[in-house]
C-alpha cells in the first residue's frame, strides 16, 4: 500500500488529486499540505501545513508519516510567477530542491508536474516533439525547464524514482485555477452559466492544448504505477487532450447555450504568454512509454463542466 504526501494540495490540481488517491489508496495514506487550511481535503484525511520553501518541516513530515511518495504541486502558475518573477524562483525551485532532497534522503517515489510553458517561442508550434528546443521566455517556463533538468539529475546521479508530465492547461470545476494563462478556459464555461457571454482575455485565433482534469488525474496514477524499465524519459512527458482557441470553446458551449455571446478584450502579458506556448503537442512518447490515453475531447468535456457547474450553482 502506497503512502503519499501531497504538497500545494489546496490548488486546482491538488483538490481533486487527494480525493482520488483517498478512494484509491485510503484516506489514511494520502497527507494533504499546504500553506493554507480549508475545505475538503482538509477535513476527508490527515493534512499538514507546509511552507515547501521550509525543508526542514517537510523532512520532518514525511519522516512522521512514513510516507513513500512524495507528490509535489506548489508552484506559482505562470501570470502570477510574472508578476512577481523572484518570488516565483524561490517557490518554484526552492520548493522543488527541497522535495527533492527530502526524496534522496527517505528514498521516496516522486512526482512533479511540468507544463507546456516549458516551451518557449523558438520551439516548433504543431506537433510539438517530446525532445525539442527549449528556451522558453517567462520566469515560469525558465523554473519549469530548470525542474525538468533537476528532475532528470536526481534520477541519474541519485537514483531518486522522479517520474512527471508536462501538462497543458488543466479545465476543472471543483477547485479555481491559481493564476495561469490558460485560467480563461475554466472562466468561460463559469460565465456561460451565470451570464451567457464571456469576454476573453486571450485573442482570437490563439491556440494551446488544454485537458479535462480526469484525464490529468488518471495521468498521474498511470505514470506513477508504470513500469521504470519501459521509461525512457521519465520526467516532462508531453501529454495533451485537446488544442483550441477562445472561439473553439464558444462553439462547444453554443451547443448547449445557443446565445452564448463571446468578446475580446485581450490582456497582452497573457497573450504575450500565450503566444509563446506551442499550439499543440505531440503525446506519443508518453503513449509508448505507458499508455497515456485522453477520455475527453472538447465537446465531451464542454458538456461536463455545463452540468457541473450548473448542478453547482443551482
Ligand atoms: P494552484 O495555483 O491551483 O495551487 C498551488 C497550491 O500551492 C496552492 O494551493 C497554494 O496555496 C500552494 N502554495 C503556494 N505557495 C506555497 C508554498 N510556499 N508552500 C506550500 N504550498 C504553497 O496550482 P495547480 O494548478 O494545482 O498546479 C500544481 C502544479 O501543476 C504546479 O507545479 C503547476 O505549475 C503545474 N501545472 C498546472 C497546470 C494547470 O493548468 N493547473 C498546468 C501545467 C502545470
Ligand atoms: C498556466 O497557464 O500557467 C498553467 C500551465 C499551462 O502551466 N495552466
Amino acid at each position: 500500500m502506497k503512502k503519499i504526501l501531497v504538497t500545494g494540495a489546496l490548488g486546482q490540481i491538488g483538490s481533486e488529486l487527494v480525493s482520488k488517491l483517498r478512494e484509491l489508496y485510503g484516506s489514511s495514506n494520502v497527507i494533504g499540505s499546504d500553506i493554507r487550511k480549508e475545505g475538503d481535503v482538509v477535513e476527508q484525511g490527515p493534512f499538514e501545513i507546509i511552507d515547501v520553501t521550509d525543508e526542514k518541516r517537510l523532512y520532518e513530515v514525511a519522516k512522521e508519516y512514513k510516507v513513500d511518495t512524495v507528490m509535489h504541486l506548489a508552484a506559482l502558475l505562470s501570470a502570477t510567477a510574472e508578476k512577481n518573477p523572484k518570488l516565483a524562483w524561490d517557490i518554484n525551485m526552492g520548493g522543488l530542491v527541497n522535495a527533492l532532497e527530502v526524496a534522496r534522503e527517505l528514498d521516496l517515489q516522486f512526482f512533479t508536474p511540468s507544463s507546456i510553458g516549458a516551451f518557449g517561442p523558438t520551439t516548433p508550434k504543431d506537433g510539438t516533439p517530446q525532445d525539442t528546443l527549449q528556451r522558453p521566455t517567462t520566469m515560469y517556463g525558465v523554473n519549469k525547464v530548470s525542474g525538468e533538468l533537476l528532475c532528470d539529475y536526481y534520477c541519474q546521479r541519485f537514483g531518486v524514482d522522479t517520474r512527471g508530465v508536462r501538462y497543458p492547461g488543466l479545465i476543472s470545476y471543483v477547485a479555481p485555477p491559481g493564476g495561469g494563462t490558460t485560467d480563461y478556459a475554466v472562466e468561460i464555461y463559469y460565465e456561460a452559466i451565470k451570464n451567457k457571454a464571456y469576454t476573453s482575455y486571450i485573442g482570437e485565433g490563439t491556440y494551446m492544448d488544454m485537458m479535462y482534469m480526469p484525464d490529468a488525474l488518471n495521468a498521474i496514477v498511470q505514470l506513477m504505477e508504470a513500469d521504470p524499465s519501459k521509461l525512457e524519459h521519465r520526467n516532462a512527458f508531453n501529454i495533451s487532450a485537446i488544442s483550441a482557441a477562445p472561439e473553439d470553446f464558444a462553439k462547444a458551449i453554443r451547443k448547449h447555450i445557443p446565445e452564448f455571446e463571446l468578446s475580446y478584450d485581450v490582456d497582452p502579458v497573457r497573450q504575450k504568454i500565450a503566444d509563446s506556448w506551442p499550439n499543440s503537442i505531440d503525446s506519443s512518447a508518453a503513449a509508448k512509454e505507458w499508455g497515456f490515453k485522453a477520455e475527453y475531447d472538447l465537446d465531451k468535456m464542454t458538456k461536463e463542466m455545463l452540468e457541473k457547474i450548473s448542478e453547482k450553482s443551482n
